[in-house]
């Protein structure tokens, strides 16, 4: 209903005012009923039928016949009510249009200041969604919009962008378009900080696909709907910034026919935190799964089938001991998250046998947590530990389908191989703890990958390898937390080459080619970020590089960790803080972050011991089995010799990444030399990107307004913070001045000769025959390169309209010749 009524002192109550102030009385309808064109008279159904006004008084009837009534008497009373705006609706029917201020480009005076007192009117009106150009600004409303409902789907296809109001709908749909018109791949990337709504997009932009990609099939709709909250449910954990936020990256391709039809969805994951599963800092929490499946095995009365205690909550969800077992089984939430994950295992197609594996892994690892060591101190040994209480040890080797005293040998000691002899060392209460907190990890990271890669499987079409796809793109944001660990840093590193990438797409690329080509067009200055890019990725002296050096040294401690940093690091963006143990600080493009060593190189080793995988793969649990049957993670064997390669290549090609050299590797590593966690997190860097660099980016770049999740506060202060990291300004006015769109002659004759010649007429290719398509098409501000077209970034969409319409005439004219039309 109509929450926000804005009445002054003064004003009259509702009823007894004028019609039409009192539709500007309703913030959300003010800026719409702008451009209404009253003398116009739209019916009064037709208005109430239109989305905007259904979103806005939904179901409350009262309202909506309170409105119609409204609209009547003006109808009546005849008013005029234009206003500012100049563009006046000449067709006889209702048209929201979109106005100059939807896109900051048209801004008059483009200061921080003026920039962003627009974006906050604009938050206030609850238009959430900003053009730069053709990029997507999209502040976090922190509360349900109704604008994302079918009826908006439909507005939002195959339209001119400026018919309506700027929308994530709008960016779907140019992707979608994109890849059509031009049959080449696309990619959506959202960036923004933790909280700021990238993985709500993320939804919204695939539920937009769905629809255009007509996936009237039921099955394949539902089935790619259920991937993500399938997915998240594993991935995602509530932390100190964000319920729902996302421990993992993510790159969701979306498959299409050459004619546009959905046929999949394809994922990828990126390091995924796994060491939440054993610890969470303070008020944080565990992977979501582990807490629905304690509410819903409960309301099943199932806990006692698999081995979870119902006094109080294992250590791993618990580690704070602050819950209480009632809060997390009595939770409706978790119970209705349950049997939502229920469905989407179903929908998508696991079997009931590989969902019941799925849980009691979980529920192992849940056991697995509490395990415990004490010393045994003897005359001879003072190092040995062992299981006092066994109830764990055999709940969890029973859950994997182990022998629980192997389980126990394996947690409490190693084998050591010697001049060809093997060893039996027994393991210290901490060497154990550690095997045991390593192995649920494992258990973790490998189960996630094996949904992902099952996922994949199960949705995998005989053609999708023939098909278009867009891919989405939709990491975990840059985090600055009071403590900053390993995972911070290297979730902060991905941001960093997510910004780096659009830098590039944005500025450097562009510039390079004005230059190249001839066209004059001012430079824009921006923050490059590759000299902090530089001194994480470099070999050999980049911060990783140190990093994987110091974690081969087994008496390496923290200390001597921050003094190699210390002695190495030369560059303005690192420092150490004098005053703070073991910390060292990092100017990331969004902002200082100090990080604590504490720990890193345990992280980045990332053992697992042999003894665990000998024992695990004695399960005769399927799944278990395939989880543990190859050595190596599938980062077994890249090398690192790979990865700089392509980083070096992509800075300075920057386009084109050869994505099959990338995969490829020289020799496939048989040694069993671990692999750590940061070269594998190069790697998976690489791999991103080159999939990324091959298709035509979007970019959504999400904005928080405020810090406490709070509706409708707009802290001019974060936003500005935002602002000015990502580059908006500079945006604004590189997409000002700038031609995003730059066409080979070749192409664009190719493309676009249907415009402005016979379309069985193929005309030669030209500088001159391009210039005769513009001028037909009527295009302004266009430029010629020496090879090139350079074109505004409406420009391609004007032209991609008008060539609709032109190959529609002629479809129809055809036709007509063939007799088809009688
Ligand atoms: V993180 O980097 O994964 O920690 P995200 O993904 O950027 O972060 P997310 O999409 O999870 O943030 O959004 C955070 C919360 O903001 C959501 O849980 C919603 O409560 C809220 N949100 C974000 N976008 C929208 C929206 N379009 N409509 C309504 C939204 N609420
Ligand atoms: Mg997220």
């Amino acid at each position: 209903g109509i929450t926000a009524i804005e009445l002054a002192d003064g004003d009259p109550p509702l009823a007894e005012m004028h019609p039409v102030k009192a539709l500007f009385k309703i913030p959300r309808w003010r800026q719409l009923t702008q451009h209404w064109d009253f003398e116009a008279r739209p019916s009064v159904t037709h208005l109430l039928e239109h989305p905007f006004i259904k979103q806005a008084h939904g179901k409350d009837v009262a309202l909506s016949q309170q409105l119609a009534t409204l609209i009547r008497e003006q109808q009546n009373v005849g008013c005029k009510t234009k206003t500012k705006h100049e563009r006046i609706n000449t067709r006889k029917t209702l048209i929201i249009e979109s106005c100059p201020d939807d896109d900051l480009v048209n801004l008059e005076f483009l200061d921080e200041e003026t920039i962003i007192s627009h974006l906050q009117k604009r938050y206030d009106e609850l238009q959430v969604y900003t053009y730069v150009g053709d990029i997507l600004i999209a502040l976090n409303p922190f509360q349900n919009l109704s604008i994302y409902s079918p009826q908006f789907s439909k507005l939002y296809h195959g339209v001119k962008r400026a018919d309506n109001p700027p929308h994530i709908f709008a960016t779907a749909d140019a992707a979608y378009q994109g890849m059509v018109t031009f049959c080449k791949d696309q990619c959506i990337i959202i960036s923004g900080e933790s909280g700021a709504g990238k993985t709500e997009s993320a939804h919204l932009i695939v539920q937009h696909l769905t629809f255009l990609g007509k996936a009237n099939n039921r099955t394949l709709r539902e089935k790619i709907l259920q991937v993500n909250p399938l997915v998240e449910a594993f991935g995602n954990a509530c932390t100190a910034i964000n319920d729902n936020s996302s421990r993992f990256g993510k790159y969701l391709e979306m498959k299409f026919t050459p004619t546009g039809a959905v046929m999949g969805a394809k994922i990828s994951e990126y390091l995924l935190e796994k060491s939440r599963v054993i610890k969470q800092a303070a008020g944080e929490k565990n992977f979501h799964i582990f807490y629905y499946i304690y509410a819903g095995l409960y309301h099943e009365d199932k806990l006692k089938n698999y081995r979870l205690p119902d006094k109080t909550p294992p250590r791993y969800i618990d580690s704070q001991h602050c819950k209480v077992m009632q809060d997390i089984v009595s939770s409706k939430l978790y119970k209705e998250q349950f049997d939502a994950i229920q469905d989407c295992f179903r929908i998508i197609g696991f079997t009931e046998e590989e969902v019941n594996s799925v849980y009691r892994i979980l529920s192992a690892i849940l056991n697995t947590g509490n395990i415990e060591f004490t010393a045994i101190t003897s005359q001879h040994q003072t190092d040995k530990s062992e299981v006092p209480n066994s109830e764990a040890l055999e709940n969890a080797a029973s859950l994997l389908s182990i022998g629980s005293e192997e389980l126990q040998e394996a947690l409490t000691s190693h084998c050591v191989v010697t001049r060809g002899e093997t060893i039996i060392r027994t393991n210290t209460v901490d060497k154990a703890t550690d095997v045991r907190d390593a192995m649920s990890k494992a258990l973790y990271g490998r189960l996630f990958s094996w949904i992902v890669n099952r996922i994949n499987s199960l949705g995998k079409h005989d053609a999708a390898e023939s098909g278009m796809n867009v891919g989405i793109l939709d990491i975990f944001g840059f985090e600055n937390f009071k403590k900053n660990s390993f995972e911070q840093l290297c979730i902060n590193i991905a941001n960093e080459q997510i910004q780096f990438y659009f830098n590039q797409h944005i500025f450097a690329l562009e510039q390079m080619e004005y230059q190249s080509e001839g066209v004059d067009a001012s430079l824009v200055e921006y923050e490059d970020n590759r000299p902090i890019l530089d001194m994480f990725l470099q070999k050999p002296m980049g911060l990783l590089s140190l990093l994987d050096e110091e974690s081969r040294f087994p008496q390496a401690t923290d200390q001597t960790l921050v003094d190699k940093f210390e002695d190495n690091l030369r560059c303005k963006y690192f420092w150490i803080p004098k005053r703070v143990e073991l910390c060292f600080g990092i100017q990331h493009y969004a902002g200082k972050v100090l990080y604590n060593v504490n720990g890193f190189l345990e992280k980045n080793r990332d053992t697992l011991p042999a003894d665990i995988v000998v024992v695990l793969r004695t399960s005769e649990n399927k799944l278990l089995q395939q989880l543990f049957s190859s050595p190596l993670t599938k980062t077994g064997g890249r090398c690192l010799a790979c990865f700089c390669v392509q980083y070096v290549h992509f800075v300075n090609a920057c386009v084109q990444v050869d994505t099959m050299e990338m995969m490829r590797h020289p020799e496939e590593t048989t040694n069993m030399r671990r692999q750590t966690v940061a070269s594998y997190f190069r790697y998976s860097l690489m791999d991103l990107l080159s999939k990324m660099v091959v298709g035509q980016p979007h970019f959504v770049r999400c904005i928080k307004p405020n810090d406490d999740r709070q509706a409708l506060r707009f802290n001019k202060d974060r936003v500005m913070v935002q602002l000015r990291y990502t580059g908006i300004l500079e945006t604004v006015n590189i997409r000002r001045q700038g031609y995003s769109h730059r066409i080979l002659f070749e192409d664009f004759v190719n493309r676009y000769y249907y415009l402005a010649f016979r379309a069985h007429q193929m005309p030669e290719i030209s500088k001159e025959n391009a210039v005769a398509i513009l001028k037909q098409a009527k295009l302004e501000k266009w430029v010629l390169g020496k090879t090139k077209v350079f074109l505004k970034y409406y420009h391609v969409e004007q032209l991609n309209l008008l060539l609709r319409e032109v190959i529609a005439r002629v479809v129809i004219m055809q036709a007509y010749t063939k007799g088809w039309l009688g």
